[in-house]
Formats: structure tokens, C-alpha cells, sequence
């Protein structure tokens, strides 16, 4: 018997998100024949006992990790994951000699940073299910790894990247979904994640997406997308969420899926959600995207000043966002749109217009994260690092390699928060993203108001589980 590849979910974080990721690495290894355990810390109160069983029953050739979240990504809360798999590393390390590799899309936006926190040996950044397989292949040959593409290691005291190749997503079989319980997470109340493409192609200038899942579009026949939801509409599945950067770029491919889900009649079997970018959106894929079972959609506004998105390197405007939102309203699409304050160049005016435009357009949810999370390899990222941007900066001290930083422009301050408070007052349309369960937070990494709800029968995305309890003071879903 060959020995397997462990590989565990890493994210406890409540509500849960099923580790779609992982589960499409393990089955692509699976489709290769390789033996594979897999260990869902989700689902197991006591870690540290199920790690000991689990390595007792087997030795494994290397355990995969994935790191999905490296941090909240709040301002306020500024809470960091990567303490918890530094305990993990280290833990397995205790007990097995097989070395450890992280993987996943929070690993992808800062590897170094991330390896560095962690302790552990490697790590494969960007697609997985081509690169784990690869290094599988070299660990049981006992070849050099640091080869591989992807390849994240330690090299004489640095850490070393590799060059990346990302999947033809076209090549990979259709995904069996039935490594991880799916049908439990559902039960606890997530939403099911599933993709219709990988990448981004966008400039924004503070987004890690296009870092981690490349720059480029990679699509998914339709047809196998459809295969995946009916499989996973068999399986006793119904609420889902859709893993795209932004569902709708390109505009035709996001018409096709929908087209081809409600060819199967899957349309009234199936409710999920998905994120949009505000253009292009027009009446033909609202009315799609209704009639193939989209419950709501998320829209990255970031702004609703003209001169604050094209500093962030948006390319719509604020009429752009009119448009789109009398569309909605004619079309009765359930939504909400996502603000960024306190990017570079934002000032009292320019958060003033955009919270006043939010309020003229009555946007029925409106989210505020203020403070720009700053990720390497971005845009500003490399202004950071490059020293062109050194004020603004948030921990001002020096906390920790695991210590996510912000920015946030000098011209707010740090009144920021308070300002928002006083714009927004106590209009429910208004959430902000602070600490979890602080009200009207929706921060939803550990969010207990928001597992109460869940447990009290509601369902759907996280924001429209809020907004229900804000307009009802209930839980219908
Ligand atoms: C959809 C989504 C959500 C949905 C999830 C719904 C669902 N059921 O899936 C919702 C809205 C609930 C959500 C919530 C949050 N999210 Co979110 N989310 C995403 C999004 C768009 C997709 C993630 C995804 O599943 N991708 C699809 C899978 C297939 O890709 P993948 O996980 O990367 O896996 C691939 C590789 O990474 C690799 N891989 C994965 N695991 C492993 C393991 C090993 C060992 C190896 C080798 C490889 C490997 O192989 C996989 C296949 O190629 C990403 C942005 C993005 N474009 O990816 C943000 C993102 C992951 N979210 C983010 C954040 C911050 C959050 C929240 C913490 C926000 C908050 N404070 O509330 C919460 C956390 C909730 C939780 N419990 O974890 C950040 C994380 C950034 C970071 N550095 O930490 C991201 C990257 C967005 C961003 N750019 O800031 N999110």
C-alpha cells in the first residue's frame, strides 16, 4: 500500500465555508490514482486527537495543508489566522517526519509571508490539483522538488518561488464533489462553493485576486459546470456560491452558464449567490441569472465617487452604478454593493459623496470596509513596498510577520470610523465591516449573531441572512 497524501481543512471559522478548494486538489489526485486521506478540522472538536489517530493509522508520504484565510481582512478587527497554522505546522510536526506544504488561495496571496509565519516546509501556490500531483510523483520518485512549477520553498534562509503554471481548466474532469461533506456544511449553514471560471483581469489596485488566481480568465465548459451543480443537486444540495473573482467577466461565458443551468432544469432546484462586477450588466443576464436560481448578488462598488474609482483603478462610474441599480430594481434582483474607504487620495468629501449617492440610489445593502488591506504583488502592495506610499500605514508598530497590514489615507486619519459612524448614523441600509458580531458588523469570520440566525433556520448568503434579520427581525429564508 502506498503511502497517502494527508491532506486537512484548516478553516474552523464559523459560519463555515465548505474547502472547495481542497476538495478539488484531493479528487484530482484521487482521478490519479494517488491514495489520499483527508481530515476536516471543521468537523472535529478535538484537532490535536483527530490529528494523533490519523497519523497513527497511517504514515503519509506529505500532508497538504490549506491556508484559505491568512487574515479577516478588517480594519478594526485585524485578526490573523496565521498564529492557528503556525500551531498546526507544528503540531503535525510533532507527530510525523513527512514534510508539510501549505497551499490555497490566502497561501497564494502572500506565500513568503505566509511560509515564513508558519514553519512549514513548502508550499504550492496558485492552481493545486496539477502541482500537488507533480510533487506527489517527485516525493515518491525522491526526486528534487524545487523544480516543480508552483513551487513555494526554503532556500539557504529565503523563500523561493518557482515559476507558476496555471490548469487549462477546460482539461480537468468534471469534479465528483464526495470527499468532504458537503451535505453537512449545507446543514450548518453554508453555502456550497463552486466555480465557473478561475482569474482576474482587472487593475484594481488594491486586489489580491488577480495574484493568487492569475490575471488571465481561464473558463469552464458550461456543461461541465452543470454536471458539477446537478451532481451536487443530487447529492441533496441547494444553496450554493459561486467562487468566481466576479461572475460576470466575461459577460457571454456568465450567460452560458446560466443558459445551460436552466436547460437542465436546475433553475428552481437551486438558489445561490455569486460577486459582479457593476459593468457590464445588463437586462438579458439579470433575467438569466434570475431564471437559473440566483438568490442575490454581491457588487464590488468600492465607490461611488468618480475621481476615488479611478484612483483605485476601477473602470465604471458612479452613473455606471445607477444604471445598474434601476435595472436591478426593474428586474427584482435581490442585492447588495461593497464600499472600500480610505484608499489612496479618499477624503471626507469624497466618502461624504459616495455615502450620500449610496443613500440617493437607496441601495438596499450597502457594505463598508474602511481601511485598505495591503497585499504584495498588488499595485499598492509594490507602493509600499517600494516606499512610495509610507504614510497611512496601519499596525504603525511592528507586530508580527502574521500582522496584516492596512492603509489608509492620511487624509481621513484614524477618525475614519468615526466618521462612517456619523454619515451613516443608524440607517440599517448601512453595515460595516468591523469586529465579528459587533452590530451591524458583517465581518463572518466567527460571527456567532450570525451562527444563531443560522441555527435558527436561516439560509443563504451570510449578507442576506443579515439583512433579513435587520428588515424582519427574522430568519425566513
Ligand atoms: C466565494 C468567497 C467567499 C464566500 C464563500 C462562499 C463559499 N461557500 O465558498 C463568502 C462570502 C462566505 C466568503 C467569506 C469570507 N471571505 Co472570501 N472569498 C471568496 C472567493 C471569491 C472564492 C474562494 C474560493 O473558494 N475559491 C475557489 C477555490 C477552488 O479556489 P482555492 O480555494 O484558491 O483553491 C485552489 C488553490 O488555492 C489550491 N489549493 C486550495 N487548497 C489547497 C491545499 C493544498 C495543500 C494545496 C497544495 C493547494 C490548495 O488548489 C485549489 C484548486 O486549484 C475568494 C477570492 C477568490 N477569487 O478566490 C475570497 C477570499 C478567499 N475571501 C477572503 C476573506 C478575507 C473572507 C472572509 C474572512 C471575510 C470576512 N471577514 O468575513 C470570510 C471568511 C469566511 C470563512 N469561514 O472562511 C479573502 C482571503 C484573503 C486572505 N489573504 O486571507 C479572499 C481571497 C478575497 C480577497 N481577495 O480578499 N468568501
Amino acid at each position: 500500500m502506498k503511502r497517502p497524501i494527508l491532506l486537512i481543512n484548516t478553516n474552523v471559522a464559523r459560519p463555515p465555508v465548505s474547502p472547495v478548494g481542497l476538495e478539488y486538489v484531493a479528487e484530482a489526485l484521487v482521478e490519479a490514482g494517488v491514495s489520499v486521506a483527508v481530515l476536516d478540522f471543521s468537523f472535529e472538536p478535538d484537532w490535536k486527537a483527530s490529528l494523533r489517530r490519523q497519523l497513527r493509522s497511517d504514515v503519509p508520504l506529505a500532508v497538504g495543508l490549506s491556508v484559505r484565510n491568512t487574515d479577516d481582512c478588517s480594519f478594526v478587527s485585524r485578526k490573523s489566522f496565521l498564529p492557528w497554522i503556525a500551531d498546526v505546522v507544528a503540531e503535525v510536526k510533532k507527530l510525523t517526519e513527512a514534510p508539510v506544504y501549505l497551499g490555497g488561495v490566502g497561501f497564494s496571496t502572500m506565500p513568503e509571508v505566509v511560509l515564513a509565519a508558519t514553519g512549514a516546509d513548502g508550499g504550492i501556490e496558485g492552481d493545486g490539483e496539477e502541482a500537488l500531483l507533480a510533487l506527489t510523483n517527485s516525493l515518491r520518485k525522491g526526486e528534487d522538488v524545487t523544480q516543480l512549477p508552483n513551487m513555494v520553498y526554503r532556500s539557504s534562509g529565503h523563500v523561493v518561488r518557482s515559476p507558476r503554471v496555471d490548469v487549462d481548466l477546460r482539461r480537468l474532469p468534471k469534479p465528483r464533489r464526495r470527499l468532504f461533506d458537503n451535505r453537512r456544511y449545507e446543514q450548518l449553514g453554508a453555502m456550497v462553493g463552486i466555480e465557473t471560471k478561475r482569474g482576474c483581469s482587472q487593475g484594481c489596485i488594491f486586489c489580491a485576486d488577480p495574484v493568487a488566481k492569475g490575471r488571465t480568465l481561464r473558463l469552464r465548459p458550461p456543461h461541465i459546470v452543470v454536471q458539477e451543480l446537478q451532481d451536487l443537486a443530487e447529492q441533496g444540495i441547494s444553496w450554493l456560491h459561486l467562487c468566481d473573482s466576479e461572475y460576470n467577466l466575461p459577460p457571454e461565458h456568465a450567460k452560458d452558464v446560466c443558459r445551460a443551468v436552466i436547460q437542465q432544469g436546475l433553475g428552481n432546484r437551486i438558489r445561490w449567490y455569486c460577486y459582479c462586477s457593476p459593468v457590464p450588466f445588463d437586462g438579458e443576464l439579470a433575467n438569466l441569472m434570475k431564471a437559473a436560481g440566483c438568490a442575490g448578488i454581491n457588487f464590488g462598488v468600492d465607490s461611488l465617487c468618480d475621481e476615488q474609482l479611478y484612483r483605485l483603478g476601477r473602470v465604471h462610474s458612479s452613473d455606471d452604478v445607477g444604471q445598474m441599480v434601476r435595472l436591478l430594481r426593474r428586474e427584482g434582483l435581490n442585492y447588495m454593493c461593497d464600499l472600500l474607504i480610505g484608499g489612496p487620495g479618499e477624503t471626507p468629501e469624497t466618502v461624504r459623496t459616495t455615502v450620500d449617492k449610496a443613500r440617493e440610489l437607496d441601495i438596499p445593502l450597502v457594505g463598508i470596509a474602511v481601511g485598505v488591506r495591503v497585499y504584495p504583488y498588488t499595485t499598492l502592495g509594490n507602493a509600499v513596498a517600494t516606499r512610495s506610499i509610507k504614510d497611512g500605514l496601519y499596525p504603525e508598530t511592528n507586530e508580527g510577520i502574521h500582522q496584516p497590514i492596512f492603509y489608509l489615507s492620511p487624509m481621513l486619519g484614524e477618525s475614519a470610523p468615526d466618521l462612517i459612524d456619523q454619515l451613516v448614523a443608524d440607517d440599517p441600509r448601512f453595515l460595516v465591516l468591523s469586529k465579528p458580531a459587533e452590530r451591524g458588523s458583517y465581518n463572518y469570520a466567527d460571527d456567532e449573531r450570525l451562527c444563531q440566525l443560522i441555527e435558527q433556520g436561516a439560509r443563504g448568503a451570510y449578507w442576506d441572512i443579515i439583512r433579513r434579520s435587520h428588515e424582519f427581525g427574522l430568519v425566513q429564508s
